[in-house]
């Protein structure tokens, strides 16, 4: 029964777009800044939550534009501040910094943005560029697409069954004595 009550939880926090009701840890302020142009490699990434973090359950990952995990320092935490050292200049290029932190009622939460370092990055494709939300998730479209493909399949497969199915019907039916 508990675990039945934990998954309704699980579906209806999903499902809310935001859960106003549970105060979450929310990511105020970072620096580098989301979608930041820097003219050189930072020394800190140090992101601001709105509450303290839990030392044991952050994590904070820089990466490059490959998704090469940028060497880095684990964090440190000071209230509701988590800093990371990255270890060695990086080349220019994109980054990304995705952070994991436990709220004070014990949900998770995490999130992505992205910065550059150097020159801004050449102009991406606009499926891309509406994907780049700091969701890092699977274009729309695409998502979009590969449903009307399934539907599609599904379809087929279940037109091909009932012909088939009709075909050995009509087959079988007059010799099946
Ligand atoms: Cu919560």
């Amino acid at each position: 029964m508990r675990r039945v009550l934990a998954a309704l939880v699980v579906v209806v926090a999903v499902l809310s777009p935001s859960s106003p009701a549970w105060a979450h840890a929310q990511l105020l302020s970072s620096v580098p800044a989301a979608g930041a142009v820097l003219p050189a490699s930072p020394g800190l990434v140090t992101l601001r939550f709105s509450e303290e973090l839990n030392p044991s359950f952050t994590t904070v990952v820089v990466s490059d534009a490959a998704q090469r995990r940028v060497p880095a320092g684990q964090p440190v935490i000071a209230a509701a501040t988590a800093t990371v050292a990255v270890e060695s200049p990086v080349a220019d290029g994109a980054y990304t910094v995705a952070y994991r932190v436990v709220s004070k009622d014990g949900h998770t939460v995490q999130g992505s943005y992205p910065f550059t370092v150097g020159a801004a990055p050449p102009a991406v494709p606009p499926a891309q560029a509406v994907a780049g939300t700091g969701s890092g998730g699977v274009p729309a479209a695409v998502l979009a697409g590969v449903v009307v493909v399934g539907v599609l399949l599904v379809g087929l497969a279940a037109y091909f069954l009932l012909t088939a199915r009709r075909r050995v019907g009509r087959v079988q039916g007059p010799g099946g004595v």
